[in-house]
């Protein structure tokens, strides 16, 4: 079972995230990205689909052209994880 992040360590984690927005109603963060065209964003995300799948952990987004919006969300844990973490400081890592 994955452990829901709380506390401390989960305070510091968004507070280094500060690019993430809480989503209201749900424990989980979201953050919005825009691309020059559609070509960079599905290059974005395909890069970040196999660091998802390496983790076996998966976003949440939509795309339409040049926008990606993602929402990291532990269903495991019906909260954030570490795993969420790690993944949106990858996205961040790799956000234009
Ligand atoms: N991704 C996310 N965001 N949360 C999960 O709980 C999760 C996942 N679980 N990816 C994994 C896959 C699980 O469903 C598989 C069976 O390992």
């Amino acid at each position: 079972m994955i452990a829901k992040l709380e506390g401390k360590p989960r305070a510091d984690a968004l507070a280094r995230l500060a690019k993430w927005r809480d989503v209201s109603g749900r424990d989980a963060i979201q953050r919005a990205l825009k691309f020059k065209d559609f070509n960079e964003a599905w290059g974005f995300m395909a890069r970040v689909a196999l660091m998802a799948e390496r983790m076996d952990h998966h976003p949440e987004w939509f795309n339409v052209y040049n926008r990606v919006d993602i929402t990291l969300s532990t269903h495991d844990c019906g909260g954030l994880s570490e795993g969420d973490v790690k993944l949106a400081e990858f996205i961040d890592a790799i956000a234009p």
